[in-house]
C-alpha cells in the first residue's frame, strides 16, 4: 500500500501527516508532494524525515494506491488525470469535483457505500461546514425523514487555511498593541469582530459557502430537504460551531434524539445545562468526533428540534474525513 499526500505544506496537508500517524494507517510507503516552492522541504512522519517532491505531470503516481489531495480546486482539476491514470484513487479535499454526478461526495458515517460508484476513481471530501452538520443530521434522519434544515454557522479562521489562522493571531497582537490590523485573507478585520460573509455572494444573495451546505447535504444524504444557511466567520482558531434547527416529518422527543446521537459513531454528546456543559471550539479543537449539545424542542415548530454542533475544521472537517474514506476503502477491499 502506497499513499501520497498532495499539498502537504498546507494546513490540511500537515493534518494528513498527523492523522495518518495517529491512526497508524496501514501502508508501506508515504510519498509527499507539493508546489515547486515547497519541493525539497522535509517533514517528519513516524520518526522519519520525508522530502517533498514537486507535483509534476508524468508517472510519479504509477505505484500509488491512494492519493489524498488538498492543494486547491485548480491543482486538483489540472492533476486529476495524472494522479488517477495508473489506478490510484484520488480522495480530493477541494471543491473541484464535489458537484459532478460521476464523483461521490462522502462522509463515511453517512454514505460510505457511495464510494463504490466512482467511475473516475475520484472521491470528493465535502466542505467542512457540511461534514460536521451531516454527521449530526444522519441519526435524526434515521428516526424520521428531515423536511428542512436551518443553520447559522460560526466558522473558525482555519477555514481560510494556515494563512487564515496566522492572520487572526497577528491581528489579535496588533489590536492589543494599538496597531492597525493587517487584513489580507478575510474581507475585514476578524479580531474583535465577526464577518457574515464566507466566499462570494451568488445571485440569490446567499454566499457560496451557504449554498455549498445546501447542495452538498442533498448529495450526501440523498435528500430533497432544503438547507437555509447563514455562514459567519468568527475569531476562533480551528473549530467550527453551528446552531441547527431541523424540522422532521413526525415530531421527535429530545430524549430519542439524544439517545440516537449517543449511539451514533463519530458523535459525542455534551449536554448538561445544569452544569453549564456544552461543546465549545476551545475544547473540541484537535478532537476527532463532532460534538453536539444544547438539544431541545424548537418552541417555534412542533416538529422541530434544535441543537448546537462543534467540529474541528481541519480534522473531521477535512483531513480526518478523507483518511476515514481511505480506511473504508481498505476495509472493504477496494484498494488492490
Ligand atoms: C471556510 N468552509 O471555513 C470553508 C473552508 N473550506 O472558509
Amino acid at each position: 500500500m502506497r499513499v501520497a499526500i498532495v499539498g502537504v505544506s498546507g494546513a490540511v496537508g500537515q493534518e494528513f501527516l498527523k492523522v495518518l500517524a495517529e491512526r497508524n494507517f496501514p501502508m508501506d510507503e508515504l510519498v509527499i508532494f507539493g508546489s515547486a516552492r515547497s519541493a525539497g522541504r522535509t517533514y517528519e512522519f513516524k520518526g522519519k524525515q520525508l522530502t517533498v517532491k514537486e507535483l509534476k505531470h508524468g508517472d510519479d503516481f504509477k505505484d500509488i494506491d491512494i492519493a489524498l489531495t488538498s492543494a486547491g480546486a485548480g491543482i486538483s482539476k489540472e492533476y486529476a488525470e495524472t494522479i488517477t491514470k495508473h489506478g490510484a484513487i484520488m480522495i480530493d479535499n477541494s471543491s473541484a469535483f464535489r458537484y459532478d454526478d460521476d464523483v461521490p461526495l462522502v462522509v463515511p458515517e453517512v454514505n460510505a457505500e457511495d464510494c463504490l460508484n466512482r467511475p473516475r476513481n475520484i472521491i470528493a471530501n465535502p466542505n467542512c461546514s457540511t461534514i460536521q452538520m451531516v454527521v449530526a443530521l444522519k441519526p435524526i434522519e434515521d428516526l424520521s425523514p428531515i423536511k428542512s434544515i436551518h443553520v447559522a454557522t460560526y466558522q473558525a479562521a482555519s477555514g481560510a487555511g494556515a494563512q487564515g489562522i496566522a492572520e487572526l493571531e497577528n491581528q489579535v497582537k496588533e489590536v492589543a498593541s494599538g496597531e492597525e490590523p493587517t487584513i489580507s485573507k478575510f474581507p475585514y478585520q476578524l479580531a474583535m469582530n465577526i464577518i457574515p460573509q464566507i466566499d462570494v455572494f451568488l445571485e440569490n444573495d446567499y454566499t457560496k459557502e451557504e449554498m455549498k451546505m445546501n447542495w452538498e447535504t442533498k448529495k450526501i444524504m440523498h435528500t430533497e430537504a432544503e438547507v437555509s444557511a447563514t455562514c459567519v466567520r468568527i475569531p476562533v482558531a480551528r473549530a467550527h460551531s453551528e446552531a441547527i434547527w431541523v424540522e422532521t416529518e413526525k415530531p421527535l422527543s429530545v430524549e430519542e434524539v439524544k439517545a440516537a446521537f449517543e449511539k451514533f459513531e463519530g458523535l459525542t454528546v455534551v449536554d448538561n445545562p445544569a452544569e453549564k456543559q456544552y461543546p465549545m471550539p476551545l475544547f473540541v479543537s484537535g478532537k476527532d468526533d463532532v460534538y453536539v449539545g444544547r438539544i431541545r424542542k424548537d418552541v417555534a415548530n412542533p416538529n422541530g428540534i434544535t441543537f448546537w454542533c462543534v467540529g474541528d475544521q481541519i480534522k473531521k472537517g477535512a483531513a480526518l474525513n478523507a483518511v476515514q474514506i481511505a480506511e473504508w476503502l481498505v476495509a472493504n477491499g477496494e484498494v488492490k
